[in-house]
C-alpha cells in the first residue's frame, strides 16, 4: 500500500470518515516488519491507522514471515481488549485480503523508547505493565482456562516463522559466531571470549530454546519491548502483538525487564549531569521492583481468584509455578540484553551512544549482567534482586 492507496482504502472500504473529510496519510513505521499509515482528517482531526503486513520483513528480505502474523495480531489484541480492558488499542476492522488490521490511532501517546531516550518517566508504568501482564498470562493459561478451549487458542495462534525469528535472533545467532550478527568493534573480544568462548552460557541457552519450543504455558505478547509501549502520564497500551504465541509465561516479563534495563544504561553514558542521571536511573529500578513484585502479588490474587484446576490448588504448586515463570523472566531477560547487543537487531538505547567507548562499557555492562542472568536464573526471585545485580554490573 502506498500512503495514498491507503487514504482511498480508508475512504473506500472504511465507514470512518466523514465523505467530506479531507484526508492526509503518512507512512510512520518505525519497526522492523510492517508498514503502518496513519490517515487523518485535516479538518477534524479524527485519525485512525492501517497497520499492513508484507510478505517479508521491512528490515531485511531474508526473513519471508507470512502476512498471517496481521490475523494474529488482530485476534490477539481483541483478546488482550476482554482480558485487559483500556491496555490495547481498539481495533476497527481486519482484511485478511489486504493482510492489513485498521485500529485506533495512540497519536496522543508516546512511543516508551523515544520517551526513555529523552529520559521521561512514567510513574504508573509498572502498575499498569504488571495488571497487563497478570491478566494477560493467567487468564489463558491452563490455570485458569479449560485445557480443550486452551488447546483450541494454542492452535489458533500457532505462530511458526515469527517464533522461527524468535528462536533464531533470540536463542541462537547471538551465541556463536553466527554470520548474521553485527558486532560493534570495541565489544567483539569481550563477545568473542566471555560469550561465543563459554560452553557452559552455549548449553544453558539451548536448554531455554528447548523451553521456548515446547512450553506452551500462556499466551504471550512475544515482543514486549518498550517500542511496542506507547504512554502518557496516565495510560499504558500495549502495540504490535504479531509474535504472539502459546511460549512460556516468563517470556513477556524478561523482555520487559531487559528493555528497562537499555533505559538505565543509556542513561549512565548520555545524562546531562549526575542529578538528571542518579533521578532517571532511580525510576528505572523502582520501575522495575514494582514491576515484578506486583507481578507476583497480582499474579498470587489472580490466581486465587480464577484457577480452576484442581491440582493447581495442591499445597505449594502455586509456589512451584511463579517460580519457574520468574526464574524463566530472568533467563530470557539475559537473552534480550545479549541478542540486542549481538544480533542483528539492536535498540536505539545503546545504538546512540555516540561516544565509542561510552557504548563499548554500556554493552559489555549489558553482556556481562546478560550472561549472569542466564546462568544463574534461580537466585534471581525478586525485584532488588534484579536491581542489585543491575546497579553492581553498571558501576564495576
Ligand atoms: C526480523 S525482525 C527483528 C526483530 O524485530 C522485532 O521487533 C523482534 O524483536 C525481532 O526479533
Ligand atoms: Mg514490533
Amino acid at each position: 500500500m502506498t500512503e495514498q492507496e491507503a487514504i482511498d482504502y480508508a475512504r473506500e472500504k472504511l465507514h470512518y470518515f466523514d465523505e467530506a473529510a479531507s484526508l492526509s496519510c503518512k507512512e510512520i513505521g518505525d519497526g522492523n516488519l510492517n508498514y503502518v499509515f496513519r490517515v487523518i482528517d485535516d479538518k477534524t482531526g479524527q485519525s485512525l491507522i492501517i497497520k499492513q503486513a508484507g510478505p517479508v520483513a521491512r528490515i531485511s528480505d531474508e526473513f519471508i514471515v507470512s502476512p498471517d502474523r496481521n490475523r494474529i495480531e488482530t485476534d490477539i489484541l481483541r483478546l488482550q481488549g476482554t482480558l485487559a480492558p483500556g491496555y490495547v488499542p481498539e481495533v476497527y476492522h481486519y482484511d485478511a485480503e489486504k493482510n492489513c488490521v485498521v485500529m485506533e490511532d495512540l497519536s496522543d501517546y508516546t512511543i516508551l523508547r523515544a520517551a526513555f531516550l529523552k529520559h521521561e518517566t512514567y510513574p504508573k508504568l509498572a502498575e499498569h505493565l504488571s495488571t497487563f501482564l497478570v491478566e494477560t498470562l493467567v487468564s489463558t493459561s491452563d490455570l485458569v482456562l479449560n485445557h480443550k478451549e486452551k488447546k483450541e487458542l494454542v492452535k489458533s495462534f500457532t505462530n511458526p516463522e515469527l517464533c522461527e525469528i524468535t528462536e533464531d535472533l533470540v536463542y541462537t545467532e547471538p551465541f556463536y559466531a553466527h554470520p548474521r550478527n553485527d558486532v560493534f568493534l570495541g565489544t567483539r573480544h569481550f563477545v568473542e571470549r566471555e560469550i561465543w568462548g563459554d560452553k557452559i552460557l552455549a548449553l544453558e541457552t539451548a536448554k531455554l530454546k528447548f523451553q521456548f519450543l515446547t512450553n506452551a504455558q500462556a499466551l504471550l505478547h512475544g515482543d514486549l519491548h518498550t517500542g511496542s509501549i506507547f504512554v502518557t502520564q496516565d495510560a499504558t497500551k500495549i502495540i504490535d502483538p504479531e509474535f504472539a504465541f502459546y511460549g512460556p509465561a516468563g517470556y513477556d516479563v524478561g523482555t520487559i525487564i531487559a528493555n528497562l534495563i537499555f533505559a538505565y544504561v543509556n542513561a549512565e553514558h548520555t545524562s546531562e549531569g549526575p542529578s538528571e542521571r542518579e533521578s532517571f536511573q532511580a525510576y528505572i529500578t523502582t520501575t522495575i521492583e514494582t514491576l515484578i513484585d506486583s507481578f507476583k502479588t497480582k499474579f498470587i490474587q489472580a490466581f486465587e481468584a480464577k484457577a480452576t484446576e484442581h491440582v493447581a490448588r495442591y499445597d505449594g504448586f502455586l509456589e512451584h509455578y511463579l517460580q519457574s515463570v520468574l526464574e524463566d523472566a530472568t533467563a530470557v531477560a539475559g537473552l534480550e540484553l545479549c541478542r540486542r547487543i549481538i544480533g542483528i537487531a539492536k535498540v536505539a538505547d545503546i545504538t546512540s551512544i555516540a561516544n565509542t567507548e561510552a557504548r563499548t562499557k554500556a554493552e559489555i555492562t549489558c553482556l556481562t549482567l546478560g550472561k549472569a542472568f542466564i546462568l544463574d536464573r534461580a537466585k534471581y526471585q525478586t525485584g532488588t534482586d534484579i536491581t542489585n545485580a543491575l546497579k553492581g554490573a553498571t558501576h564495576v
